[in-house]
This record gives structure tokens, sequence and C-alpha cells, in this order.
């Protein structure tokens, strides 16, 4: 995969099956640069096109897992080079990962480090971990779905009290509220990130892939539309070779053996 300056890269778990990417800009508090992006986006291409890698996990170096965008990059840019250059289009690459992406939040996820958290499909955290949107002290709004993502996890007050004052709230007021999922002792949170990643990875890959489409839709589509898309995705599954193997070990009492196909 190359080397990184903003970046580190690993494979983890069985078979090297987990792919890590952990952020790493320490002078920064891993705050989010255009290269740091251009990184990231090399290696879940990577991660993607390789089948030995089952999931990814995106984590961050030290106290943070990202302090948001990257001010100093970001303070003389005006608005017509952030418009006629759409600032932050490529910054969306992991919410087009078929493969589930587990965000391990460290430390501080604020403003763009926040919305990286969304964007993955499942959010752990370290008991220190803290998320926010800050951007309305520094004059301007969240960019990378701090209004809409956050919404949609929260509920509009909550959301609107966090975008609104830029406060940011404890893990486990994240996990109370439902924006993350479960929290840990922070020696705990990769290792079980990990074995999650690796729980997941046993599944066949091609219905997981179907699952998590379906789920990620539910964000976007009517409740008329996520259904019938979550019907056609089920009739799909019994496209594959690994339905019909679930269903026969559970009927022979034995483990199933998922072949991603
Ligand atoms: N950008 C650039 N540098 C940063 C950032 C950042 N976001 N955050 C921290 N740093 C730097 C500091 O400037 C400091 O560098 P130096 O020592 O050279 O002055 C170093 O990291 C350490 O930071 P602190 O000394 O401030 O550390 P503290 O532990 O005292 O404070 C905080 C930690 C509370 C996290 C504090 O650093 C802070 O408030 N950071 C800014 C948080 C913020 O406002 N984030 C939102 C940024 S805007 C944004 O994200 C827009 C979203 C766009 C979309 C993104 C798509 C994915």
């Amino acid at each position: 995969a190359g080397t990184f300056n903003n970046i580190l890269v690993e494979r983890t778990g069985s078979n090297n099956q987990v792919g890590v990417i952990t952020l790493h800009r320490p002078k920064a508090l891993n705050a989010l640069c255009d290269d740091l992006m251009t990184e990231m986006n090399t290696v879940l291409d990577d991660f993607e096109a390789n089948s030995d890698v089952r999931t990814i996990v995106i984590t961050g170096h030290g106290k943070s897992f990202a302090a948001g965008a990257d001010i100093k990059e970001m303070a003389d840019r005006d608005f017509i080079g952030v418009y006629s250059g759409n600032f932050l289009s490529h910054w969306d690459r992991v919410t087009r990962c078929t493969k589930p992406v587990i965000a391990a939040v460290n430390g501080f996820a604020f403003g763009g480090g926040c919305e990286l958290a969304m964007m993955c499909d499942i959010i752990y955290a370290s008991s220190s971990a803290k998320f926010g949107q800050p951007e309305i002290k520094l004059g301007t709004i969240p960019g990378a779905g701090g209004t809409q993502r956050l919404t949609r996890a929260i509920g509009k007050s909550k959301a609107m009290e966090l975008v609104l004052t830029g406060d940011h709230i404890s893990a486990s007021e994240a996990e109370r509220i439902g924006l993350v999922s479960k929290v840990f002792e922070g020696d705990q949170l990769l290792p079980e990130t990990i074995k999650l990643a690796e729980r997941i990875g046993a599944f066949s890959q091609p219905v997981l892939q179907m699952a998590k489409e379906a789920v990620n839709k539910s964000q976007e589509l009517s409740l008329a539309e996520g259904l019938h898309l979550e019907k056609r995705l089920f009739h799909s599954s019994f496209a594959t070779a690994d339905r019909r193997e679930g269903m026969k070990a559970f009927a022979e009492r034995r483990a199933a053996e998922f072949k991603d196909e």
C-alpha cells in the first residue's frame, strides 16, 4: 500500500482479514487535512479491491480520533475557491465502501472527526471519547454530514443543541442517545473493535453487503421505498449459495461455512 504521511495502515485479525487505518497527525490531534483524506481514500480503494480484507476499522492515534478538519488549512480559503472547487467533495469515500467500516473513536471526535465517525457503519468509543460539532465557534457550520447524519442519529433537538452551541458530549452520553453503540475502557477499545470486525467478517461477504446497503438506505429513503428495497435485497440473498448453506447448516445443527458466493 506504500507509505503515508498522515495515516498508519495495518492488517490484523485472523488471516489478516481486518484492515485498520489509524489517523496519525500527532502535531494537530489528527486534524483532517486534504492530504490525509487523499491517503485514506487510496487505502480504502485498496481494501475494497482486496478480497482478503473483510472489514475495515478507522481509529486515531493518541488522545484524539480527529479534532476536525484542519482549520489552519481552511483559514485562508474564500467562497469562490471552495464553491468552484467543490471543497470536501472527495471526503465521503468511506460512505461508498461496500465492506463494513467500524469507527473506533479513541478521543476527540470534533467537527469533521465526528462526521467521519458518522460516515462509518458502527461507532465504538473509548470512555474518554468526546463528540461535538464546534464549527459554529469558527463562524461556519458542519460541512460533511453534521447537520444531517447527526440529526438522523440522535434526533432534531439534541442535534440542534450540539450544532448551535458547539458543546461536546461524553462517550457515555453519546452511547445513551444512540450515536455510539458501545463504550469500552481505553485499552480495550481497539481489541474489542477488532473482535467485532472479525465476527462480522465471518459472515457471507455479499450478504453483508446487502444488509449494509439496506440499513444505510433507511437513512435516505421513505419507509415505503426502504421496505421495498429491503424486500428485493432479501429476495436477492436467495440467489447466493451462502443463503442455502446457512439454512442447511442450521437444520443440520452445525456451523455454516460461508464461501462468499
Ligand atoms: N485543525 C488544525 N489544527 C488543530 C486542530 C484542527 N481542527 N485541532 C487541533 N489542532 C492543533 C492545535 O492548533 C495545536 O497545534 P499547535 O500546538 O501548533 O498550536 C495542536 O493541534 C494541539 O491542540 P491543542 O493545544 O488545542 O490541544 P488541547 O488538548 O488543548 O485541545 C481541542 C484539544 C479541544 C480538540 C482543541 O484542539 C480544539 O478545539 N480543536 C479544534 C476543534 C474544532 O473546532 N474542530 C472543527 C473544525 S471545522 C470542521 O471540522 C469542518 C468540517 C468539514 C468537513 C469534514 C469532512 C470529514
